[in-house]
C-alpha cells in the first residue's frame, strides 16, 4: 500500500517487519515489492497512473531495498548467490550534454520494473559508456541528450559500438532526438537494433521486448522495417520547396530605417546582477514546462482541473511550491545574471557588436542563417539581421547579449537526495531550478527593457502578459529555431565573461551549471521569432565563407537544418 502510494514514513519499519517474516530478504523484493511495483507499473502503462507518483513509489522501493540490501549481501556472501534482475542497462547523458532529468526519470521507471540500472551520468565520452557495458555485461546502452550537438556524439557512440563488435541493444532519447533522426542518423551506424525511445512510459515495453527471448526477434524485425521506410520516406522526401539564397535575401524583411530612431541604451556596456533574489523570481515562473517534465500534458492553469490529470496535476504542482518555498527560504540556489548592451549594425545576415560608439572594433560577429523555403506572397525570409540596422544605413543601432543560471549550489543538495536515495526530490529540485532559469531570464530581460536600456520604461506587464510575449524586443537563445547555430556561444561567454558569474561551456556548447539560459536581445519593435528550417547548399557554403571554416565540419553541426 505504501509503494503505491508512495508513501516513505514508515518505510524502513514495514520492510524489518517484511523480512523477518520472510525466509530470505530477497523475497520481499520479489515478494511484496515487486508486487506492488508491478501495480504501479500497470496503472502507469494503462494511464491510471502519472509520472510523479511512479516516481514517488520508486522512491519507496529503491528505500526498502536500500534497507534490504546489507542482508541481502550478507546472505550472498555466504551462499554465493543473488536475485537476478530482467537485465542490466547502462545510461548516460553523451559527452558535451549536461542533462539529465528525462535519463533519471527513465532509470527510475525502468528500475522500478526490475531492471538493473547503471547509470553513469551526464557528460560520458563514448569510451566510458563501452567500457562499463563490456566490463558490467550490459544488454542494454542508453543515450541521452538534450541539444542538437548530442546527435552526432550519439552517431559516433553507434559507431564505436560497430567497431568495436558490440551486440547489445542501443536506446536513444531526449528532446531533440526523434524517429527520423535515430533511423536515418545513428541506426546505419549499427548492425546491432538502434531504437527510439519517445519517452519513459515506451521506455519498459522497448526494454522487455528487447530482453524477452520470446519476442526479441519479431520486435527487432518490426523496428528495422519500420526504420527502412522511414528512410525511404525520408530519402523520397522533397520537403519544403527551396529557394536561392540571394533570391531569400532579396526577399528580407525590410525595416523603415530612415524613419526609425534606435534607443540608446540606458546603461551600456557589461554588466553582473548578482545574487538574484529568489521570490522575486518565482513570480516570474511559467508553470507550464514544470508539468511537461512531469510527463502531465496540457495548458497551466487549466491543467489543474482537467478531468484526467488534474488530481496528479495538483499534487504535483502543491509540492513543487512547497519545495519551492524551502529553495527561497534556505537559499538553496544562487541565481546570477550578466549583460552587455553595445552598439551593434547589421552587415549581410551577420551582427556586429562594437566596443563603443567608434564602432571600430567588433567584439562579436554574430553569423545567422536565413530562412531559405518558399514564403506565402507578402511574407518576408526572416534572418535575426533584419532587425538590427545595417550597416550601411547609418543608422547605430544596438543590441544585447546576457547570460542567466539559477544552478549554483544544487549539487549539494541533490547529493543529499541522492545519498537518501529520493529521486523524486532530485528531479523537483532540478525541474525547478530550470523554472527559475527561465524566469530570471525573464525578469533580467524586463529589466533591460524598463531599466538598462531603457526603451520601455512605462511597461507594466503581469506575468501571464509577459509570458505571452506581449511586450516590445525579442531574446533569441541560440539553439532555438531561429538561431540554431549553439557554437556562437563560446564568443558570447567570453564576450559576457560569464566564467565570473560562475557559468561554463561544454565541448558541444551545453551550459554549465545544467540550468542556464544565454542569448542576445533585439529591440526593433517588429522583431519576432521564428524558425530558419532548411537551408540550401549555397547557404551552407556562404556560411562557411563567412565563418572561414571547413564545408564539412559546418555540415555536421547543421545537418538538422540540412535535412
Ligand atoms: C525545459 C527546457 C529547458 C530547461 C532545461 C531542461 C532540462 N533540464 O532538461 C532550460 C530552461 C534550462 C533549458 C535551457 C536550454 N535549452 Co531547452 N528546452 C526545454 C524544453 C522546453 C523542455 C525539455 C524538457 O525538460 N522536457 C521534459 C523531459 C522530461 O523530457 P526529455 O528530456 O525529452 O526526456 C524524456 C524523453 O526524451 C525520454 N528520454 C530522455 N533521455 C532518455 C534516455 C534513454 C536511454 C531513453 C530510453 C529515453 C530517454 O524519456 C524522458 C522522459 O519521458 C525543450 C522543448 C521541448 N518541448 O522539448 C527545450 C529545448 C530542449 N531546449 C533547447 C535549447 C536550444 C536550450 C538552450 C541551448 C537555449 C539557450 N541558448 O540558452 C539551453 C541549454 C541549457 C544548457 N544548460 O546548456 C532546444 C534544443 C534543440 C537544439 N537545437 O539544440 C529545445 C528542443 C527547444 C527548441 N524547440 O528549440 N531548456
Amino acid at each position: 500500500h505504501a509503494l503505491v502510494k508512495g508513501i516513505t514514513t514508515h518505510i524502513i519499519d514495514d520492510t524489518e517487519e517484511a523480512r523477518q517474516k520472510y525466509a530470505r530478504p530477497i523475497q520481499v523484493i520479489e515478494g511484496p515489492l515487486m508486487a506492488g511495483m508491478n501495480v504501479v507499473g500497470d496503472l502507469f502503462g494503462a494511464g491510471k497512473m502519472f509520472l510523479p507518483q511512479v516516481v514517488k513509489s520508486a522512491r519507496v522501493m529503491k528505500q526498502a531495498v536500500g534497507h534490504l540490501v546489507p542482508f541481502i549481501e550478507a546472505e550472498k556472501a555466504k551462499s554465493g548467490e543473488a536475485g537476478k534482475p530482467k537485465g542490466t542497462i547502462v545510461m548516460a547523458t553523451v559527452k558535451g550534454d549536461v542533462h539529465d532529468i528525462g535519463k533519471n526519470i527513465v532509470g527510475v521507471v525502468l528500475q522500478c520494473n526490475n531492471f538493473d540500472v547503471i547509470d553513469l551520468g551526464v557528460m560520458v565520452p563514448a569510451k566510458k559508456i563501452l567500457d562499463t557495458a563490456r566490463d558490467r555485461e550490459a544488454d542494454i546502452v542508453g543515450l541521452s541528450g538534450l541539444i542538437t550537438p548530442s546527435l552526432e556524439e550519439m552517431a559516433h557512440v553507434a559507431h564505436e559500438m560497430q567497431r568495436l563488435g558490440m551486440q547489445q541493444p542501443l536506446l536513444i532519447g531526449g528532446a531533440t532526438t526523434s524517429r527520423v533522426h535515430t533511423a536515418v542518423k545513428i541506426a546505419p551506424n549499427y548492425g546491432g537494433v538502434t531504437v527510439y525511445v519517445p519517452d519513459a512510459s515506451r521506455a519498459v515495453g522497448v526494454a522487455s521486448h528487447l530482453l524477452s527471448d520470446e519476442h526479441k526477434e519479431a520486435y527487432v524485425a518490426e523496428v528495422a522495417a519500420d526504420y527502412d521506410r522511414v528512410r525511404s520516406q525520408h530519402a523520397a522526401k522533397k520537403g519544403p520547396a527551396l529557394i536561392p539564397l540571394a533570391k531569400a535575401r532579396a526577399n528580407a524583411f525590410k525595416a523603415d530605417w530612415a524613419r526609425y530612431i534606435p534607443p540608446k541604451p540606458a546603461f551600456p556596456g557589461r554588466r553582473e546582477i548578482k545574487h538574484v533574489d529568489l521570490a522575486e523570481l518565482a513570480r516570474y515562473i511559467d508553470w507550464g514546462p514544470f508539468f511537461q517534465t512531469w510527463e502531465l500534458s496540457g495548458p497551466f492553469p487549466a491543467i489543474l482541473d482537467d478531468a484526467i490529470v488534474g488530481e496528479a496535476a495538483r499534487n504535483v504542482f502543491a509540492e513543487g511550491q512547497a519545495m519551492l518555498k524551502r529553495i527561497v527560504e534556505g537559499r538553496w540556489l544562487t541565481a546570477n545574471g550578466v549583460i552587455a548592451l553595445l552598439p551593434a549594425n547589421s552587415v549581410g545576415d551577420d551582427i556586429e557588436l562594437y566596443a563603443d560608439e567608434s564602432r571600430a572594433s567588433v567584439v562579436l560577429t554574430w553569423r545567422n542563417l536565413r530562412q531559405q523555403n518558399e514564403r506565402p506572397q507578402g511574407k518576408p525570409n526572416y534572418c535575426l539581421a533584419d532587425f538590427v540596422a545595417p550597416k550601411s544605413s547609418g543608422v547605430r543601432d544596438y543590441a544585447g547579449a546576457f547570460a542567466v543560471t539559477a544552478g549554483l549550489g544544487i549539487e549539494k543538495k541533490l547529493s543529499l537526495f541522492e545519498a537518501k536515495k529520493d529521486d523524486y526530490s532530485a528531479i523537483m529540485l532540478k525541474a525547478l531550478a530550470d523554472r527559475l532559469a527561465e524566469a530570471c531570464a525573464e525578469w533580467l530581460h524586463m529589466r533591460v527593457r524598463r531599466e538598462f536600456w531603457g526603451y520601455a520604461h512605462d511597461e507594466r506587464l503581469d506575468s501571464a502578459a509577459m509570458i505571452r510575449e506581449e511586450y516590445r524586443g525579442i531574446r533569441p537563445a541560440p539553439g532555438y529555431p531561429a538561431c540554431p547555430d549553439h557554437a556562437v556561444k563560446a564568443p558570447l561567454f567570453e564576450l559576457l565573461q560569464a566564467d565570473r558569474i560562475g557559468m561554463a561551456l561544454t565541448e558541444s556548447y551545453a551550459m554549465l551549471p545544467a540550468a542556464s539560459v544565454s542569448g542576445f536581445y533585439l529591440a526593433h519593435p517588429e522583431a519576432t521569432y521564428f524558425a530558419v528550417g532548411r537551408i540550401g547548399e549555397d547557404q551552407l557554403r556562404d556560411m562557411a565563407a563567412r565563418q572561414r571554416r571547413d564545408e564539412a565540419a559546418l555540415r555536421r553541426e547543421l545537418a538538422p537544418n540540412l535535412g
